[in-house]
């Protein structure tokens, strides 16, 4: 056989099964999009490359498997980084294949060089440089294998328009990594653990996204319910434990429900399951849960002890041990634990009625009730989305899909429109801010061109409303660049793009007017003007313990 290094490409992603990539073409990857002609593989051309690769994300949150996209060299690459940072901090498998200009012309600051390669060794799980088409034959099903292996992360391949052109001679193709062998569970370590918990009084689970990239979700439900754990979640995780259930306490952290942090605090045996201590869940680590055990168990060895000292940790695949673990486990109701727990939750209530049916929450009680569990939501960054992380009532894991680590302004709607593309039948709902949404706008094209099933519901409130709280709370209400002056019509702009659009800016046709943009299947736009001065509520002061909480001025 004789093919070109951006035909093997192609026929290995192929063979991946990979049909769908998004990207924009540009002097460097021409050979390789040339290759994409004959291909049954759809290409979604983006309007800029950070797109691509939250289009990908989008694609690989959603479904749990790996997505590819494109970019050329120099400003196609650097456009992309962004996407990419996002996708190692909240482990998501994606490849980004760019192209670079000639091997003859790497260092010598060619037309549109960049170092590819050196930027991306901090942002990627692995990347490769490739210097000959017959190492694709092995990079491509490495890369996979590797995005996809224990935790998950972005691989990117960077690809000489040279290598992309030449053409080789080979037997055979290369055939898919099997995935390596799950080590197998130390039935020691897993009876101890059960030990633990048997002798805790007050234990509780807090899961992470670790919980979802595994599919453990069902195996944390029924440890929660056989030992009766109440469960806390990270923003990574809304869903893996269905808010409908009575041991949930919804999330914990900077913007959890006061209740929430009191009861963490008062576990004498913490389970950290598939999470990594991050800052906006613990607050001031070393004063997160003082006076508990904790354990800790997660896939990448790196994170245990990295950020808390635990009392016992293994490092495995979360659903394997926890699959170990419940028979282990005794059944119990821990009905004095459980008094415990609702006593705070009624000292501490978690929503304030709410009489304002243009209150953030109230806009989110509202989607929520025209919603199904399988909704999908995408969130951008700010007020908006920690106002759907607690208020919206998630059920079922992968339904929340949301920058969590990098907090990417931007990531919404290209997210949206990579979930819409591989679940068809699905509604899927962008949630952003006037802020966000302005970062990614020209995906609108795109949107209307693929005429997707997605509502964009912008939370407009004249302001990147989470930097101005901040200065409101802890910067004496020295207002610095977070208002914006110009006003403009985001319905217009959408008209503008092929959108239908609609705005609200009262609070009398809130649900006529969602009910009508989520039962159309085609994509739409509704624009909410809300109040400026709402904030998210309680907020623990950054830096502080969990139980150091502000409740802020008067507009909650
Ligand atoms: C790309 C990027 N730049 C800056 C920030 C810092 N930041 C975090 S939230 C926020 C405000 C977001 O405003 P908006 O989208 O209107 O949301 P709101 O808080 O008003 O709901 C900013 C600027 C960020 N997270 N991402
Ligand atoms: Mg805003």
């Amino acid at each position: 056989m004789k093919y070109s290094g951006a035909e093997i490409i192609i026929k290995l992603l192929e063979k991946q099964g990979i049909n769908i990539i998004a990207g924009i073409p540009g002097g460097a990857n021409l050979p390789l999009y040339n290759a994409l002609y004959k291909s049954k593989i759809r290409h979604i051309l983006v309007r800029h490359e950070q797109s691509a690769g939250f289009i990908a994300q989008g694609i690989a949150r959603s479904t749990g498997k790996p997505a590819v996209c494109f970019a050329t060299s120099g400003p196609g690459v650097t456009n992309l980084l962004t996407a990419i940072a996002d996708a190692k901090l909240d482990s998501i498998p994606i490849i980004a294949i760019t192209g670079q200009v000639a091997t003859s012309l790497i260092g010598t600051d060619a037309f549109q060089e960049v170092d590819t390669y050196g930027m991306t060794i901090p942002i990627t799980k692995h990347n490769f440089l490739v210097k000959n088409a017959r190492e694709l034959l092995s990079i491509i099903p490495e890369a996979f294998h590797i995005a996809t292996s224990r935790r998950p992360g972005p691989v990117l391949i960077d690809v000489p328009k040279d290598v992309q052109s030449q053409f080789i001679e080979f037997d055979a193709w290369p055939k898919k990594i099997k995935p390596r062998k799950k080590h197998a569970i130390n039935m020691k370590a897993i009876k101890k653990i059960s030990q633990m918990l048997n002798h805790s009084k007050k234990p509780l689970m807090y899961i992470g996204g670790g919980i979802i990239s595994s599919g453990a979700e069902d195996f944390v439900c029924k440890l929660a319910r056989k030992n009766s754990i109440p469960v806390v979640s990270t923003l990574m995780a809304l869903g893996a434990f269905s808010a409908d259930e009575p041991l949930y306490l919804g999330m914990l952290g900077m913007h959890a429900a006061m209740s929430t942090n009191f009861i963490i605090e008062e576990a004498d045996l913490v389970l950290a399951f598939g999470t990594r201590f991050d800052d906006r869940a613990t607050g001031h680590a070393e004063k997160f849960c003082r006076n508990a055990k904790i354990v800790h168990i997660d896939i990448d060895d790196a994170e245990i002890d990295k950020i808390k000292k635990t009392n016992f940790s293994i490092c495995a695949d979360i659903s394997q041990a926890l699959k170990a673990l419940i028979p282990f486990v005794r059944k119990d109701k821990r009905q004095r634990w459980i008094l415990e727990i609702n006593e705070q939750k009624k000292k501490y209530p978690i929503c304030l009625a709410e009489n304002n049916p243009m209150h953030p929450r109230s806009v989110i009680k509202a989607i929520s009730e025209l919603t199904s569990p399988d909704t999908i939501i995408t969130t951008d960054v700010g007020q908006h989305q920690m106002w759907v992380a607690q208020n919206y009532p998630f059920k079922k894991p992968r339904t929340l899909l949301t920058s969590g680590g990098l907090g990417t302004m931007g990531f919404g709607l290209p997210a949206a429109i990579g979930a819409a593309l591989v679940n068809p039948n699905k509604k899927i709902l962008c949630i952003s801010g006037d802020g966000s949404i302005l970062m990614n706008i020209q995906e609108f094209a795109t949107l209307a061109e693929l005429n997707l099933n997605v509502t964009i519901i912008i939370m407009n409130n004249g302001y990147l409303g989470l930097v101005r709280q901040q200065q409101e709370f802890f910067y004496e209400k020295k207002y610095i660049a977070s208002r914006f002056l110009a006003r403009h019509s985001f319905k217009k702009i959408a008209q503008g793009f092929g959108l239908k659009a609609f705005e609200l800016n009262s609070g009398g046709k809130v649900c006529s007017v969602l009910a009508k943009a989520l039962s159309d299947c085609g994509p739409n736009l509704i624009d909410i003007n809300i109040h400026h001065a709402h904030n998210v509520i309680p907020m623990v002061v950054p830096g502080r313990p969990n139980t150091e909480m502000t409740r802020g001025g008067i507009h909650e």
